[in-house]
């Protein structure tokens, strides 16, 4: 178990508990009805925050746009030694943050840990790039002329996130908007909102020591209707947001009403391929980490596992005894695998796609069913279940956000599987486990996998921040994070300066007066 008890964490992040009164976390000017957040690792009110209005609303946009005049003009290689600080400050509360995501989302504390750990790498990434927002020169067509491009700040970019990776998500946007020379404003879920005010303390904290103005970063919170503020607003050139597919198809549509850029990040329905000649011991543990870590609760968790006829018996016999020895518990105790769902609804929620695998004809293989008893009053324990499935029932084409994971078999070559693979409508993460190089080229070739991450002998979940994450088709098609995700954040400008005391035109047009 961690040292690092609750009260203490909350007390380094400077969040206050419940008795104490309301977070507000710094900058956020919430006035409105208050939010309540429970844990569901023991069920107990952890504290509160405020909502954000509309007037608060416009105090908020009103000090973001006034921070924008100072950040967009400072050099970015400044900007990124604030990121830098910001980073040690994250290696510093490291421990505190971690037990504040794992007893909030209710994710285990290792993977907890984890999630700030991405936070401290994409800061580092974030200020090394701030150091190489490269853009093009060209040759230009015409006698003495020089052309070139460069990227500048875009402007006040909103970021919307959802409960399961409750701080990670708004690093990967932040850090690299920030180093871009945007300012951020950035709605938590309404489900982890305390995880939200933490990280708007450590920040508030580096801006102050270097005297820079708190709305480089803003908090509102709410629900929806409070991402719609941003949504709306045409103040905001760019909306990041990562949550369902239903959301996404809402905040897509407003934001292209208004000819805004949206960054989305939705569903996933991820699959593994399990090929004849599959490491089966890689293969069990990749894929029982992808289904039931995060309880089942990543955008990139397993969902699927396609099956080659030959080896479908020995997997499926080698999964039934993995899961037979996964500890269920409160996610703080380093003994347990698998924590909560994040609310009663989610349980509802898994256990209608339980339901629904059954009724279309499927059959159980690991029972499901939901925990009772001493350790597990919130409610929210499930046990992670196994069924076995044909690809084209609607639950198997649906992403349910727990810990279910379908088997499907295939039979003959791997085309046959990339094929289950592609027929969802998500195209977010996907693997193959093989030790045949020809079939391992054909997944990742253009007639493979049509996601937006494609790994071999690796699982589903699990990326690392170096590469763009994201996905294609119903995941949103946005990429963030690493490679060259940056550019979304600023707008690029083609520059021609002519230096004769001519004035040529270009294609050779003559206009002569
Ligand atoms: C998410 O679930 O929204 O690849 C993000 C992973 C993590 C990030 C998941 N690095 O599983």
């Amino acid at each position: 178990a961690t040292d690092m008890g609750i009260d203490k964490a909350l007390k380094t992040l400077g969040v206050v508990y419940i008795n104490e009164g309301t977070s507000t976390g710094t900058n956020s000017f919430s006035s409105g009805s208050v939010i309540e957040s429970y844990s569901p690792v023991d069920g107990l009110l952890i504290g509160q925050v405020k909502t954000t209005t509309q007037s608060d609303y416009e105090k908020v946009m009103d000090s973001a746009i006034s921070a924008f005049k100072t950040w967009k003009i400072m050099p970015a290689p400044q900007r990124g030694e604030i990121v830098r600080q910001f980073g040690e400050r994250l290696r510093e509360k490291k421990e505190a943050l971690g037990a504040l995501v794992s007893y909030e989302m209710g994710k285990s504390y290792q993977e907890g840990l984890g999630e700030v750990q991405e936070m401290i790498d994409i800061c580092d990434f974030a200020v090394g790039l701030s150091r190489q927002l490269h853009g093009l020169t060209m040759h230009s067509e015409r006698p003495g002329h020089r052309m070139y491009e460069q990227y500048h700040p875009l402007g006040v970019v909103g970021i919307i996130s959802a409960f399961n990776f409750p701080v990670a998500v708004w690093a990967w946007n932040t850090a690299l908007a920030w180093i871009c020379g945007d300012v951020c404003v950035w709605k938590p879920s309404e489900k982890t909102p305390l995880c939200g005010v933490a990280c708007q303390n450590i920040i508030a904290e580096v801006l102050a020591e270097n005297n820079l103005p708190e709305g480089i970063s803003c908090l509102i919170n709410g629900d929806y209707r409070v991402g719609e503020f941003m949504t709306k607003d045409k103040r905001i050139p760019l909306i990041s947001a990562t949550g369902s597919t239903r959301m996404g198809k809402i905040v897509a549509q407003e934001v292209a009403a208004r000819l805004g850029k949206s960054l989305l990040e939705l569903g996933g329905n991820n699959a593994i391929i399990v090929t004849p000649d599959a490491d089966i011991k890689m293969t069990v543990i990749g894929a029982v980490f992808g289904a039931v870590g995060t309880a089942g609760q990543r955008c990139t968790s397993t969902r699927r596992l396609i099956i080659h006829e030959s080896v479908y018996e020995k997997v499926k016999n080698a999964l039934v005894e993995a899961y037979g020895q996964l500890r269920i518990g409160n996610p703080l105790d380093e003994n347990n695998h698998v924590g909560p769902l994040i609310d009663l609804d989610a349980v509802e929620m898994y256990k209608s796609a339980l339901e629904k695998v059954v009724d279309e004809g499927g059959k159980i293989v690991v029972e499901g069913g939901v925990l009772l008893g001493k350790g597990y009053e919130s409610g929210c324990y499930v046990k992670p279940a196994i069924a076995e499935a044909q690809p084209d029932y609607n639950i198997v084409q649906h992403e349910t956000f727990a810990p279910v994971l379908y088997l499907l078999k295939y039979s003959g070559d791997v085309e046959n599987a990339i094929a289950i693979q592609n027929e969802v409508a998500q195209g977010l993460s996907s693997a193959i486990m093989t030790n045949n190089l020809r079939e391992a080229e054909r997944f990742l070739s253009a007639a493979g996998s049509d996601c937006g991450i494609a790994n071999v002998n690796i699982g589903t979940s699990g990326a690392e921040i170096g590469g763009a994450f994201g996905g294609e088709k119903e995941t949103g098609g946005g990429r963030e994070s690493g490679s060259d995700a940056w550019k979304v954040y600023m707008r690029r400008q083609t520059n021609t300066i002519n230096y004769t005391t001519e004035l040529p035109l270009a294609q050779g047009i003559k206009f002569d007066l």
